[in-house]
């Protein structure tokens, strides 16, 4: 896929679909093969792009990406906890900002690291604004980007938030219960959002079932992430599930 078209390939399968399905394969969680093997079965699943990455890395992203990248024709879209989180065998960049947090180097430090690399590597970004939300335990990301989530029951809170990412040009708002969380954002806090701004909304973060996936899209979620669920389950019929169902 032309790397020049990511962040427009994501809004043509918002015109044909109710929502789009990404699935994200965290290299920390797999090997080369098995990382390469479950790209394959995501997209025969009929999944809309691959977000790659997570908040601690420890393996080479390289050859993960560069692998993705050879075996499946989907989008591979960065998904980074941070400026180390980058590899040119991919397509775009969700070029994130921890909006939620007040912790400068999540908000800008980072970002600027990055930003000759995303250049370098020739990679799209797409301005993301990052919004964790309280899921119920403590996650790898409040943990590795020391902010605080917002409360799971501060809708009103969220919103401004959202908001606030859009005045200030992000094309994209990501409301995050982080990897593994307990409980998903709820359909209060999705519609709230919703309800304040025009920019895509991704949720993500512990959606276990295609129902609940289902609640979430008719909430206000645009796109839906699933990333653990796929990764320890591997079954192609659940996949197959989700896509199905947020796709409408
Ligand atoms: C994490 O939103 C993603 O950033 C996916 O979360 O692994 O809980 O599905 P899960």
């Amino acid at each position: 896929m032309a790397k020049s078209c990511i962040l427009n390939y994501l809004h043509e399968v918002l015109n044909k679909q109710k929502a789009g399905y990404l699935v994200l394969i965290d290299p920390e969680e797999c090997d080369l093969e098995a990382c390469a093997k479950l790209a394959c079965e995501v997209e025969r699943a009929g999944a809309d792009a691959l977000l790659l990455g997570g908040s601690l890395l420890t393996r080479d992203l390289h050859p993960i990406a560069a692998s993705l990248k050879e075996q499946t024709s989907l989008p591979i879209i960065l998904f980074p906890g941070d400026s180390m989180h980058l590899t040119p065998h991919a397509d775009a960049i969700l070029y994130t900002s921890l909006i939620s947090g007040r912790n400068p180097n999540y908000l800008i430090g980072e970002q600027v690291k990055a930003a000759p690399w995303i250049q370098r590597y020739g990679l799209q970004p797409i301005p993301t604004g990052y919004i964790l939300i309280d899921g119920g335990n403590r996650t790898a990301v409040e943990f590795m980007s020391g902010t605080v989530p917002i409360p799971r029951d501060k809708p009103d809170i969220a919103g401004p938030h959202a908001l606030a990412a859009q005045y200030l040009g992000m094309q994209l708002v990501y409301l995050e219960a982080g990897s593994g969380a307990k409980l998903p954002v709820s359909n209060a806090m999705i519609s709230t959002v919703n309800a304040q701004i025009d920019i895509p909304i991704i949720v993500g973060g512990g959606i276990r079932t295609p129902e609940i996936a289902a609640e979430k899209v008719n909430a206000g979620a645009d796109f839906i992430v699933t990333g653990n669920i796929i990764e320890s389950s591997g079954s192609f019929e659940l996949m197959k599930q989700f896509a199905d169902t947020v796709h409408g």
